[in-house]
């Protein structure tokens, strides 16, 4: 871990918004004064505030303790049973909200005249259904609790399906993002050990089909653990179905019964598995559990996104992200609002494809990443002015931080200076939102993701866990667990350990560096570890490199993030080459389109340079901080005094890709 001095904010943003008048007097939580009780209370009493909250859903069993808590491993709603699944759909029937509608969805392929060619409204009593035929032939096809099962899909109404559908049933899902290709499928499979992929023929992105059963197929050569292929028709594409191995996904649910009531499950019984990309190695499958994570979406969805029953909430993420996972599936449909999902990409077929959506279906609360805005931005406010946004009441940012000139557009060009902006800072180990605005109650500052939800105990501290005085930058740590927290890294203890509860005494370590000011608001400065963040898209260094060394010409590599005006970060690649080969610029071609094969688009290097060594420490170890030094400033002015060969610097030879 780099030193904490290192971490230093340059960001002193003075401005300041209270939260609307209008939408205080209708918030769940309508003060600060409130807030500030709220969370004192919950820390005072974290048993009795989580217990108040949980009274709200349905369990089977109810727990009999709520917490256990033996560092780092943590037991929530002990002894109690329930069904997450349960909760998103059944539980808004017997509420009175079957004919409301679930899902709302738009494919993105349009008509001449622009509109969407397809709309589908699902709603609860219809989304039952579908979840319910889709669990039995699940059944049929011999998965059972317990067994993991990968998801490989489009932005598309069946995969929220194929997802409920294994929580009904207590198969753990592993949603892969379906922009990855075929060898990340592999890894993922192999490390869950899953037997069965549900994937789609293809998904439109960007007026192009994205063949994804190709890319099954692909993964399929490549290891002998995919026995079962479910393949939904999206685009019609042309797919080779493996007698035996693959099945359609109409043929499965035609003959299934709509009855099958949701599996009573141990609070603590695998939810999902998703795989995230550490600083080092493989991914590592974070592993989330049943009741906790079920409470904690909800309730913070409900309070940070202030939903009420007539909600239209979008939020744009991929569901192969947490993002999704958490706030387009299981926290937005236990609160029984109507979930606007959407398969494309953002400017297909123009740059105002969101405005017109939103304005389309009356959206109220969005939901968004920095890049995306400051994509828009840069596109001009003509755009978002050609659509009626009145329907707007809350918008949200996620993912990275929020540069102020991003956060000062969105507020006046989309939220026509009338909607709160929460700027939501989370992990997917955290599950669900940490650090955010209460928009009824917190006063925002633009480029701060503000204060500690109630029951989130955060502090800014050194190594050794000494809390640093105000403004004074240091280690975001949560020093007390919460609901939504991840139960491990599955299959890895040991790395779960060292990860997260090894740098910092007695605290969950989130990577991230960080400063509070005197108002005790949280300015996150970014990662200190070596995760790259592309577009919002969390991407490990290690994962690139070795894509980079699988190339037949590469010796060695690393990767590091650098500043990038849109994307957040981009990646800088060094590379050695084998001797006797040329580095020229039909090779660098070569490794761009090797790396994106390898791994996928969002993992293509902005730039490669071709180096003759790296520089490294006497043992070894690359200086990833000399690296970025030299990709963001193009010069090293930093410590290099535990450099082995300060001529490797020297000789690094500059080189735009
Ligand atoms: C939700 C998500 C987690 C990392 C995290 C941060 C960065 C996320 C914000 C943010 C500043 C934010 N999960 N991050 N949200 N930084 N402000 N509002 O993105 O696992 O993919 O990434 O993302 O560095 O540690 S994630």
């Amino acid at each position: 871990m780099p030193d904490a001095t290192s971490i230093e904010s340059i960001m002193r943003e003075q401005r300041q918004f209270p939260p609307p008048e209008g939408f205080v007097n209708h918030a769940h939580v309508r003060s600060l004064d409130q807030y500030r009780e709220l969370h004192a209370r919950s820390l005072a009493d974290p048993d009795a505030f989580w217990a108040e909250i949980a009274s709200g859903f349905h369990f089977f069993k109810k727990w009999d303790r709520v917490v256990e808590w033996n560092l780092p491993f943590a037991k929530w709603f002990v002894g109690g049973t329930t069904n997450v699944c349960f909760n998103c759909v059944d539980l808004q029937i017997q509420r009175g909200r079957g004919d409301h509608t679930a899902l709302l969805w738009e494919g993105e392929p349009v008509d001449e005249n622009g509109q969407p060619r397809e709309i589908r409204r699902i709603t609860y009593k219809q989304l039952l259904s579908d979840v319910s035929r889709f669990a039995n032939a699940l059944k049929q096809l011999g998965v059972k609790k317990g067994d993991r099962v990968t998801l490989y899909m489009p932005m598309v109404p069946e995969l929220v399906v194929a997802m409920l559908a294994c929580a009904r049933i207590g198969a753990p899902h592993s949603v892969i993002f379906g922009g990855f290709s075929a060898p990340a499928i592999v890894d993922r499979v192999n490390d869950a050990d899953s037997n069965v992929i549900i994937t789609a023929d293809g998904g439109f992105r960007r007026g192009q089909i994205v063949p994804l059963k190709a890319a099954v197929d692909e993964a399929a050569t490549l290891t002998d653990r995919i026995k079962k292929v479910v393949v939904l028709k999206r685009c019609c594409n042309d797919v080779t179905m493996t007698p035996g191995r693959d099945v359609w996904f109409h043929d499965i649910v035609a003959n299934a019964s709509d009855q099958c009531p949701a599996e009573p499950l141990d609070s603590e019984h695998m939810l999902f598995l998703l795989y995230t990309s550490g600083s080092t190695g493989k991914p590592k499958g974070i592993l989330h559990t049943t009741a906790g994570y079920m409470i904690y979406t909800a309730y913070t969805a409900k309070q940070v996104f202030d939903l009420k029953p007539d909600d239209i909430y979008w939020c744009t993420a991929d569901i192969g992200w947490v993002t999704g996972h958490s706030y387009v599936v299981y926290g937005i449909l236990q609160n029984g609002v109507t979930c606007v999902m959407y398969e494309g990409a953002p400017n297909f077929p123009a740059w105002d494809r969101f405005w017109a959506t939103i304005a389309r279906h009356k959206v109220t609360k969005f939901y968004t990443a920095p890049t995306a805005i400051r994509a828009f931005m840069k596109q001009g406010v003509e755009w978002p002015a050609k659509h009626d946004l009145t329907s707007l009441k809350l918008l949200g940012s996620v993912g990275e931080p929020i540069n102020p000139e991003a956060w000062m557009w969105y507020h006046e060009y989309i939220g026509m200076g009338g909607c709160p902006i929460v700027d939501t800072w989370w992990q997917t180990e955290t599950g669900g939102m940490l650090i955010s605005p209460l928009p009824g109650a917190t006063p925002t500052k633009p480029g701060s993701a503000t204060l500690p939800l109630p029951g989130i105990d955060a502090a800014i501290v050194d190594k050794s866990g000494n809390v640093q005085p105000a403004d004074g930058g240091g280690y975001l740590c949560i020093r007390k667990p919460w609901p939504g927290m991840l139960r491990g890294i599955y299959g890895d203890e040991e790395r779960f350990r060292k990860q997260y509860w090894s740098e910092i005494p007695g605290a969950y370590f989130t990577g991230d560096g960080a400063r509070r000011d005197a108002d005790g608001y949280f300015w996150i400065m970014g990662r200190v570890d070596d995760v790259i963040k592309v577009s919002g898209h969390r991407l490990g260094t290690a994962e690139i490199e070795s894509a980079l060394v699988s190339h037949p010409a590469v010796a060695e590599s690393a990767v590091v993030g650098f500043p990038d005006d849109l994307t957040g970060e981009a990646i800088a690649a060094f590379v050695t080459v084998k001797s006797g080969i040329p580095a020229n610029d039909e090779l660098k071609t070569q490794l761009l389109q090797h790396v994106v094969h390898a791994v996928g688009s969002i993992a293509r290097p902005k730039s490669i340079r071709f180096t003759e060594a790296l520089p490294k420490t006497r043992s070894g170890k690359i200086m990833r901080r000399l690296l970025r030094e030299l990709a963001t400033k193009g010069r090293v002015d930093g410590d290099t005094t535990t450099l082995e060969d300060f001529s490797s610097i020297a000789r690094l030879r500059e080189e735009e890709a």
